[in-house]
């Protein structure tokens, strides 16, 4: 095996959402690995905030403003990568939102719009990119999964909801283009110290309690911890990786949790 396979060189990694949080982690992971940067958010000042960002790593991240969830913006953004770069190596559907709300008190339009950035979306982005890695022989799509990929909570209906269809579109994708070279997998992260879940990490919230209690890692993790699971994934050290969600929790889905003291 030749560590080079774990190399980034001159691929081109397109990142959805990637202004800050999760995103930012793994597109500046890619960065250092050799990756051209590409990312995208709704809001202009955002984008311009994470370029600022970026360049403060001292990575030239080229930033586009897009909202996932539309499909003219998408094929727009997309043409406009391959204009700029000539391809696109790897696709990272990172975006994401949450609404934390009792299913019976939960608008259909509120469970709608989780499922149309969480699951709609990555769809949608997947589409506008697989023809041109089918063109180009090869390809790496990552999909941004979660523990409720797996496991259900109260107050995350839509959200589960769309995680758990996110991982079967990772195994869709994998089995119908697997044969072009394009190798689709999940990353599903534990709980992460993000923005997202900020309102959980209060302190004294029983929530933060509850999590540490579930994670034999007994911390939350932190998004660096998905660097290496992302590279990897996104790298040629994984062609023979396929319709894989790769866990990175700190044993959360194996553990029951810890006992009362
Ligand atoms: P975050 O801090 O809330 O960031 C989400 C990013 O997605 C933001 O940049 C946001 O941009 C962008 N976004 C949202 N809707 C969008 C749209 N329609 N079009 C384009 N960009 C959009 O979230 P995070 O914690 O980094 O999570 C990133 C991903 O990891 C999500 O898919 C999340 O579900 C998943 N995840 C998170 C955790 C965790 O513990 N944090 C664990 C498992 C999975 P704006 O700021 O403009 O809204
Ligand atoms: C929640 C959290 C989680 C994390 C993540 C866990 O409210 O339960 O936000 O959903 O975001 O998805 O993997």
């Amino acid at each position: 095996m030749d560590m080079k396979d774990f190399s980034l060189e001159g691929k081109v990694a397109w990142v959805t959402g990637a202004s800050y949080g999760i995103g930012f982690a793994i597109a500046s992971a890619f960065a250092t690995a050799g990756a051209k940067i590409v990312f995208n958010d709704i809001k202009q000042e955002l984008v311009d905030k994470g370029v600022a960002a970026y360049k403060e790593e001292g990575i030239e991240a080229t930033g586009y403003v897009c909202d996932v969830t539309n499909e003219e913006q998408v094929q727009a953004t997309t043409e406009a990568i391959i204009e700029k770069f000539g391809k696109i190596d790897i696709l990272v559907n990172n975006a994401g939102i949450i609404k934390r709300i009792p299913m019976l008190e939960m608008k259909a339009s509120e469970f709608r719009q989780v499922i149309d950035v969480d699951l709609n979306a990555p769809f949608i982005v997947s589409k506008a990119v697989i023809p041109s890695m089918i063109k180009n022989g090869h390809g790496k799509i990552i999909n941004i999964c979660s523990m409720m990929s797996e496991l259900g909570r109260e107050t995350v209906s839509a959200y589960a909801a769309a995680k758990g269809g996110l991982k079967m579109l990772t195994r869709n994708i994998a089995s119908e283009y697997g044969q072009y070279n394009i190798q689709c997998n999940g990353i599903g992260p534990g709980y992460i110290e993000t923005p997202q879940t900020a309102p959980l990490r209060t302190p004294g919230h029983p929530f933060n309690e509850f999590i540490l209690a579930k994670t034999p890692a007994n911390r939350w993790g932190k998004t660096s911890d998905l660097q290496g699971p992302a590279v990897f994934l996104a790298s040629d050290a994984s062609n023979f990786v396929n319709g894989h969600v790769l866990y990175v929790d700190g044993g959360i889905l194996a553990y029951i949790g810890k006992q009362p003291q």
